[in-house]
C-alpha cells in the first residue's frame, strides 16, 4: 500500500496529530479581586475550604492566596499595584474567574512547541517561575476562546 518514500511521511503525520499535550487536571483557577481580606471570609466561613498558604509574587504584581478544593487549588490574586494586570483587568469592571490553569504532565515547554505549531498565541514564549514555585506560562485569550490560560508543571 506505501511505497518506500511515502510511508515514512504518512507516519510523521500520524505522530503530529496523536502528539497531544498530557494534562492531568485543572491545577487552580486564578480569581481576581480587589481584597483578600475582605474576600477570603466567603471561600472560608461560607464554603468551608481552607487557606493554606499565601504569598506576595513580586514580579506579577500580586499577592496571592491559595485554598484548597479537591484536587484542584483556587487562587485568589489581590493586585499591588495600580500597574498589576489584575488591577487592570478590575478596573474594566470584571471580577471573579480570571484563568484557568492546566497540570501538564509531559513539561510546559513541550507544551508551548505544540500549541505554536496550532497557531495559538503565546503571552509567554518560554516556561518561567510562578506562584508556589511551579513554572509556567500563560496562553493569550485571544486565541484560547476567550479564556486566559496558564500552563503549568511541577519543578521536579
Ligand atoms: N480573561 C479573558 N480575556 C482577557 C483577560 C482575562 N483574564 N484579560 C484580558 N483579556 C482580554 C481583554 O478583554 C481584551 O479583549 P478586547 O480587546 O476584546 O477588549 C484583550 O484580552 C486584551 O486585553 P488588554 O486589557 O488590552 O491587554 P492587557 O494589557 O491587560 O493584557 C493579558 C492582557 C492577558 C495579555 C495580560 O493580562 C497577561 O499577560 N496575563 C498573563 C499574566 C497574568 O495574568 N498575571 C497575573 C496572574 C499571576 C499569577 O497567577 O501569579
Amino acid at each position: 500500500m506505501f511505497n518506500d518514500k511515502v510511508v515514512p511521511l504518512q507516519l510523521i503525520v500520524i505522530i503530529q496529530i496523536c502528539n497531544n499535550m498530557k494534562i492531568s487536571h485543572i491545577e487552580h483557577l486564578g480569581i481576581a479581586v480587589q481584597s483578600i481580606e475582605e474576600s477570603l471570609p466567603f471561600f472560608t466561613d461560607v464554603l468551608g475550604l481552607e487557606c493554606y498558604a499565601t504569598e506576595v509574587v513580586e514580579d506579577q504584581k500580586v499577592k496571592t492566596a491559595f485554598l484548597k478544593c479537591g484536587e484542584v487549588k483556587l487562587e485568589l490574586l489581590e493586585p499591588t499595584s495600580p500597574e498589576s494586570t489584575i488591577q487592570k483587568w478590575l478596573d474594566k469592571g470584571n471580577k471573579g474567574v480570571h484563568h484557568v490553569a492546566f497540570c501538564i504532565e509531559d513539561g510546559v515547554a513541550n507544551a508551548l512547541a505544540e500549541v505554536s505549531e496550532k497557531a495559538v498565541r503565546l503571552i509567554d514564549q518560554a516556561p518561567r517561575k510562578g506562584a508556589e514555585g511551579l513554572n509556567i506560562a500563560f496562553l493569550h485569550p485571544k486565541s484560547t476562546c476567550g479564556i486566559l490560560t496558564e500552563l503549568c508543571e511541577h519543578p521536579e
